[in-house]
């Protein structure tokens, strides 16, 4: 019997997936394995949770931008204006989600280092699936786990 038709991560038990999907060129699924691939950075976050007060956490992964950028957006990549109307949904598997706008994580713009971790604090996040990860923010509630999709939505066209 071929192995690719056995379920993924039947050996090590369930392997999370994330789906990038909406105006995309290259919609993906990808493992936290696949996350691997690219540049990976690493930061001390401390934030403060709403019910559990100040936590700490050392992640790693790839910049979300640069998770994004290869699955190219459908935006003319030269006029920065075109970048404007795009916002990313990121949602995770509990249900848990936030939005964020594409000129937050733009290198032109905000440029804030948004990490798509697929550690935290040494361990692999190759079960639970990646988390999102905002150095900038100074609560915790965006650093959404377990992320199941990432929607980047270009649709934001009619401004009345
Ligand atoms: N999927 C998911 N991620 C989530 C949440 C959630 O309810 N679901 N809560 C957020 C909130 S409010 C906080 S403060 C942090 C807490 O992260 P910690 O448990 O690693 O300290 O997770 C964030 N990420
Ligand atoms: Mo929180």
């Amino acid at each position: 019997m071929s192995q690719s038709l056995a379920p993924a991560g039947t050996a090590a038990g369930p392997v999370a997936e994330l789906a990038l999907t909406g105006d995309l060129t290259r919609p993906a699924r990808l493992t936290v394995p696949d996350l691997l691939a690219w540049s990976q950075h690493r930061t001390d976050v401390s934030f403060e949770c709403a019910t559990s007060g100040v936590r700490h956490h050392r992640f790693t992964g790839p910049l979300l931008h640069d998770v994004l950028m290869a699955a190219q957006p459908a935006f003319d990549p030269a006029r920065r204006k075109d970048r404007l109307r795009f916002l990313i949904a990121v949602s995770g598997a509990d249900g848990h989600h936030a939005l964020l706008s594409w000129a937050e994580i733009d290198p032109d713009f905000g440029g804030a280092p948004v990490l798509l971790a697929a550690t935290i604090d040494g361990t692999p996040l190759d079960r639970a699936g990646p988390q999102l990860v905002l150095p900038q923010d100074r609560c915790g509630a965006r650093h959404i786990s377990g992320i199941q999709q990432i929607r980047v939505d270009g649709g934001y066209t009619t401004w009345a």
